[in-house]
């Protein structure tokens, strides 16, 4: 379990090659929005500081972290160099939060097994909104940036 203060976003520069010819798909999950656009924002300017070109950053909105699956589905199909799904789920009153969690975790894990476009996985399961943006560019950093830098690394290994 990462301690409070531990900021997740610091990583080895050497590691990250140039992000030069790289297409990458991003796909968001409207639900819990104001963390999930926090998500998109640090793996966007992460993928833009290692010159990845704006116009092959594609963004697709979905309704919610359940309909990444899908999503991921789709781009997996659309030649793209490695893929991320962001979303956000939040700890409620029912057990929605686990049968979305397991779900969307189990899914997105077969896809990385059937397919060589890499998903990385960008779905912050927390017990609540202080949480999540702690994690989405607070104290915890922004777990956008790993999602963005794992993006980089894989679409190299293909
Ligand atoms: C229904 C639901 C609930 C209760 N909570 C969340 C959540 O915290 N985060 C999230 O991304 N999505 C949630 N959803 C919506 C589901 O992911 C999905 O969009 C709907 O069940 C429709 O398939």
């Amino acid at each position: 379990m990462s301690s409070k203060k531990k900021n997740l976003s610091e990583y080895n520069l050497d590691k990250v090659q140039n992000g030069k010819e790289l297409k990458i798909a991003v796909i968001v999950s409207e639900w819990n929005y104001k963390v999930t656009d926090r998500l998109y924002k640090g793996a966007f300017e992460t993928l833009i500081k290692h010159n990845v070109l704006k116009s092959n950053i594609i963004k697709i909105n979905v309704p919610g972290s359940f309909e990444l699956i899908h999503g991921a589905r789709i781009a997996q199909k659309q030649n793209y160099n490695a893929i991320i799904v962001i979303g956000s789920i939040i700890q409620g009153e029912t057990k929605h939060f686990d049968f979305i969690s397991q779900s969307v975790a189990n899914s997105i894990g077969i896809l990385n097994t059937n397919d060589l476009s890499p998903v990385i996985f960008c779905v912050l399961t927390d017990n609540n909104i202080s949480q999540s943006i702690s994690r989405s560019g607070g104290e915890n950093g922004n777990k956008g940036v790993e999602a963005a830098i794992a993006a980089m690394r894989m679409s190299r290994l293909n």
